[in-house]
């Protein structure tokens, strides 16, 4: 299940007394080659982003400033991950449907992603990305 692909990875966390610093480099912290970046922020209080699945694309999620809660479904069973901490990216593989909702005021999500922008690549209704996770 693609669901168990998913999990949390700690980013190096580099403190001193100026506070903290994060660094991520391709492929060594993240398990792919990074071709997009892009972050969502200002989202109204009570929004939701996501409620799709992508065929091809994997991405980390960081919550950079801020929390929100992901929930995410393969088709088979459902979990809701909490992103609150800068130096945690959450890595969602192909095949995953995702919801972001409750985010918190000012919560900025920074977005890794392996592949550039392709609305193809998206399954935008669940009831087709149900067919296909499930094969039937
Ligand atoms: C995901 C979550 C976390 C572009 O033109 N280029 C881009 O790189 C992206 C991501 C989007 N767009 C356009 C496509 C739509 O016309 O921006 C518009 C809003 O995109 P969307 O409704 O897909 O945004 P979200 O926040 O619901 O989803 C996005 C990503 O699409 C998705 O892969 O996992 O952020």
């Amino acid at each position: 299940m693609m669901l168990a692909q998913c999990r949390i990875i700690e980013f190096p966390k580099i403190q001193d007394r100026r506070g903290n610093l994060t660094f991520i480099e391709e492929n060594r912290h993240v398990p792919f080659e990074i071709k997009r970046v892009y972050y969502l922020y200002d989202v109204p209080g009570g929004e939701s982003r996501g409620g799709h699945a992508h065929k091809q694309l994997q991405q980390v999620l960081i919550a950079v400033s801020g929390s929100f809660d992901v929930v995410l479904d393969d088709g088979f069973s459902r979990e809701k991950i909490t992103l609150n901490r800068p130096w945690q990216g959450l890595y969602i593989p192909q095949m995953v449907w995702r919801e972001i909702e409750n985010f918190s005021s000012g919560a900025v999500c920074l977005v890794l992603a392996s592949e550039f922008y392709d609305e193809e690549d998206y399954y935008r209704n669940y009831a087709n990305f149900l067919r296909a996770a499930r094969g039937t």
